[in-house]
């Protein structure tokens, strides 16, 4: 028997949210069954996990978001819930034995590689070894607490948009939110009207494409179910809608110009001047993630919504001043102050060869090999890492493309043509500086802040189509891109 065909790659994968996901049904089918699953909290689903926000609706339709292996034809709406994706994302772990992989509350702290193989090491202190890992951890994971002095004063509950508190009644409560992203503006459009008073405190004004979040019927569901077919075409409709609003992220050109006049007649909506005039942009629609919203408008002109525009100054035990100095009375404080998109699996200290950290390797900021590998890393894997957020198409999209590379490489190790791989510092250059290159005509680099951008201010993201970034996941790897380590030929 050829030595090489009892390989057995033992697998870990770091993550159990969209990414981790789809990569176990991705090893499954292939017939890699050796991998572990490990994840810091007792349940699948990620950041779908851990946001249960009132007011949580997913800005990509549900029949896009979605795996393309597990189509589902009952979503009943044309956004979903995050607590329908999130038992959407479990369902589909379940229904693929993956909770058989699974280690819940196993939070990697560290990954050690010694020249063969890797050694992770959990919180509670076991250490394993792999022959590969796969960092699925996501990228908006971290809440970003922000810096506001007596944050801690506060008297009444006060927590980020992440970690929401089910156990505290709401009903009588004056509800203050931080923060004017998809997040804060979905809170204020759920919670106005429910509570006596929202105050919505803004740095910066967002731009809003106006939707409908309208109902699937139930004879269009039992059609889907009938003809899966459907599915499968409303999938490939929405790809093009995308493909198509991401030239306008991209590029300038006719698309951009269509997106910025629907956004610029939404806001006419606003009846009152001065209030029109402070949810005004100072940047192009879309440099920020674009708020895709069917009522947020409406709920900022309600008599008990303030929209506070000047700078938050401090907090105090019974709410938060201003720079004009105002006192705004708040039973309750929500931060919607985003994460930390640069982490990645930080802060798990991974060291490769030699001895460099990833910290250190990163220290000018997260950048990778075609958005998965990292020179000084062999046998290591990013899912939606640097660079991967393709426009706004859907995770799940990602996540499948690099899903299907990984399978790729896992099979010819299989097939012992490597012991270990990386790729080269030169490729590894060579790719970051074309992506450099390709960013100043992307709208992310029109001149706002936002999470896309790197420390160094250049955007963090695919700066091209869905199509391409297919293309690059799905081209077989030019051997010249990287070092192998041949196994060696038993005499
Ligand atoms: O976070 P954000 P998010 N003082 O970073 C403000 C996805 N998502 O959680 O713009 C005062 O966008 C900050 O102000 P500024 C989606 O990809 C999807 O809302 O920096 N304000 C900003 O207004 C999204 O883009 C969905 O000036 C402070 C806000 O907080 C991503 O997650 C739903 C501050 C943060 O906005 C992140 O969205 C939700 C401070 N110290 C999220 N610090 C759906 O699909 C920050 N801010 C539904």
């Amino acid at each position: 028997m050829n030595p090489t065909e009892s390989r057995r790659p033992r697998v870990a994968i770091v993550g159990a949210g969209i990414s981790g996901i789809c990569l176990g049904v991705f090893l499954r089918r292939a017939g890699f069954h050796d991998f572990t699953i490990f994840e810091k909290a007792a349940g699948f689903g990620g950041t779908w996990r851990d946001n249960s926000y009132p007011g949580l609706v997913c800005d990509v339709p549900s029949r896009y978001y979605q795996f393309t292996f597990a189509k589902n034809p009952d979503w009943t709406q044309l956004y979903s819930t995050g607590p329908q994706i999130n038992r959407y994302l479990t369902e589909v772990a379940h229904a693929h034995g993956l909770h058989r992989h699974t280690r819940w509350h196993s939070e990697i702290t560290a990954a050690e590689f010694d020249g063969r193989a890797w050694h992770l090491t959990t919180a509670a202190g076991a250490r394993e070894r792999f022959d590969f890992v796969v960092c699925a951890t996501g990228f908006l994971h971290h809440p970003r607490l922000p810096q506001i002095p007596g944050l801690d004063d506060f008297a009444g509950p006060a927590f980020h948009s992440s970690r929401w508190d089910h156990g505290i009644d709401l009903r009588g409560k004056r509800i203050g939110v931080i923060g004017t992203g998809s997040t804060g503006t979905q809170l204020v459009r759920a919670l106005a009207g429910r509570v006596p008073r929202v105050v919505l405190f803004q740095r910066s004004a967002q731009w809003v494409l106006p939707t409908v979040n309208r109902p699937y019927t139930r004879l269009s569901r039992a059609l889907y179910r009938r003809w899966p077919a459907l599915s499968a075409l409303s999938y490939r409709l929405n790809a093009l809608t995308f493909a198509l609003f991401s030239r306008g992220l991209v590029r300038p050109g006719p698309v951009r110009h269509v997106i910025n006049a629907v956004c610029a007649a939404h806001l006419r909506t606003v009846r009152d001047p001065e209030l029109r005039r402070a949810l005004t942009p100072d940047y192009p629609p879309m440099c920020k993630r674009l708020v895709v919203s069917d009522g947020f408008y409406a709920a900022v002109q309600r008599p008990d919504v303030d929209l506070v525009t000047a700078a938050v100054d401090r907090i105090d035990p019974h709410g938060v001043v201003t720079a004009d100095g105002r006192h705004h009375d708040l039973d309750i404080l929500v931060l919607a102050t985003g994460f930390d998109s640069h982490a990645y699996m930080r802060p798990m200290a991974i060291t490769g060869t030699g001895g460099r950290t990833l910290d250190q390797v990163w220290a000018d900021g997260p950048h990778a090999f075609e958005a998965m590998m990292l020179p000084g890393f062999p046998n290591l894997f990013m899912l939606i890492g640097p660079h991967s957020p393709v426009a706004n198409h859907p995770l799940t999209a990602v996540a499948e493309a690099q899903s299907r590379r990984i399978v790729e490489w896992l099979r010819a190790w299989r097939a012992g043509e490597f012991t270990t791989v990386e790729p080269t510092a030169a490729a590894t250059a060579a790719y970051n500086e074309r992506l450099r290159a390709a960013m100043p005509g992307t709208v992310w680099a029109a001149g706002c802040h936002s999470w896309y951008l790197g420390r160094n201010g250049i955007p963090e993201v695919w700066p091209s189509s869905r199509a391409r970034f297919d293309r690059l996941m799905r081209r077989a790897p030019d051997l010249a891109d990287y070092a192998l380590d041949r196994p060696a030929v038993p005499r």
